[in-house]
């Protein structure tokens, strides 16, 4: 048990040996690459003591981490993880207790939230224990939500006296229904990993200590596509999620188009017909 996360813990203080890449020094998450050729990333929120309470330094780490893999050529997906007890349990309450209206609204506060939104590469969420808040509303921004089975999901916000601020009224919605999504907002009661996953908000559900290899294994899958052409179909899907169907049929064709403008359609197609393995080189 905690085998994959004591290993971790030990591994890299500092962001992605050997990329190239700007390293940064992290004190609330922990970064890695992943996988036989070392083509996912693995952002680790590692703020044990507050169950990783999303404090605002915590959320810049895990932009830049963000930033650094999706300038790495080698990287073709992103895994997103926390503890076996906490994923994530909210925003950092603390920090938050004695904001006004006029620093929220004025300094548009948290809105460095959404730069998860505009990452390009697939993004996994590997979520093992409490996902609450804007726990849940992180996972929720992530391509794809996998779960431990002891994982827990919640907008407790109301508890709080206040509403979920980043997405989880309305990325939660369209995930499980407006009435379990009515029901979990306005009440705060948490929903199971298996309840998760029937009502489709996580894809699949692992046992504890089986989720991150799991989900790095399906990075791995998504990183040995084309990176160009993954990043496409990323691109399409996330379009339904803002655009009319007349709109959004169209953008997917004109990406479908797009494809053939690029040598790793050809050389997909080629493989097939030659019945070998596609060689994808990104371009
Ligand atoms: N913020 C700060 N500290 C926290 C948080 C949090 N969200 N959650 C837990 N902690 C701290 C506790 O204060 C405690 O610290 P200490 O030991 O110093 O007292 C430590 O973590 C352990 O927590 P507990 O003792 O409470 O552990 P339990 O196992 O008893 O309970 C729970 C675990 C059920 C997860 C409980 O900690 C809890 O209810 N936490 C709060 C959950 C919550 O309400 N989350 C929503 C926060 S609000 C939010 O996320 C709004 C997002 C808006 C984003 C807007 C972007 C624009």
């Amino acid at each position: 048990m905690a085998a994959l996360y004591r290993v971790l813990s030990r591994t890299m203080p500092v962001a992605v040996r050997g990329s190239g890449l700007r390293a940064f020094s992290y004190q609330h998450i922990i970064v890695a690459k992943k996988g036989g050729q070392q083509n996912v990333g693995l952002i680790q929120l590692n703020r044990p003591k507050a169950l990783n309470a999303l404090c605002n330094d915590l959320m810049t780490e895990v932009n830049q981490a963000l930033d650094s893999f999706e300038r790495d050529a080698q990287i073709g997906a992103i895994v997103i993880t926390g503890s076996e007890k906490a994923f994530a349990a909210g925003a950092d309450i603390k920090e938050m207790q004695n904001r006004t209206f006029q620093d929220c609204y004025g300094g548009n506060f948290l809105a460095h939230w959404n730069v998860i939104c505009s990452v390009k590469k697939p993004v996994i969420a590997a979520v093992n224990g409490y996902a609450l808040g804007g726990g849940c509303e992180l996972a929720m921004m992530c391509d794809i939500i996998y779960a431990g089975e002891k994982a827990q999901f919640g907008q407790p916000e109301i508890l709080l006296g206040t509403i979920p601020g980043a997405g989880g009224t309305q990325r939660l919605t369209r995930a499980v229904g407006k009435s379990l999504a009515m029901e979990m907002v306005l009440t705060g009661d948490r929903i199971s990993a298996q309840e998760a996953k029937e009502a489709g908000l996580v894809s699949k559900v692992f046992p504890v200590e089986k989720l991150v290899e799991e989900a790095v294994a399906c990075g791995e899958k998504i990183a040995n596509h084309s990176k160009l052409v993954v990043s496409m179909a990323k691109e399409a899907v996330n379009g339904s999620f803002e655009l009319t169907l007349a709109e959004g049929t169209r953008l997917e064709k004109r990406l479908f188009h797009c494809t053939f403008a690029t040598d790793d359609r050809k050389e997909g197609m080629t493989a097939f017909v030659e019945k070998r393995k596609a060689n994808f080189t990104d371009h």
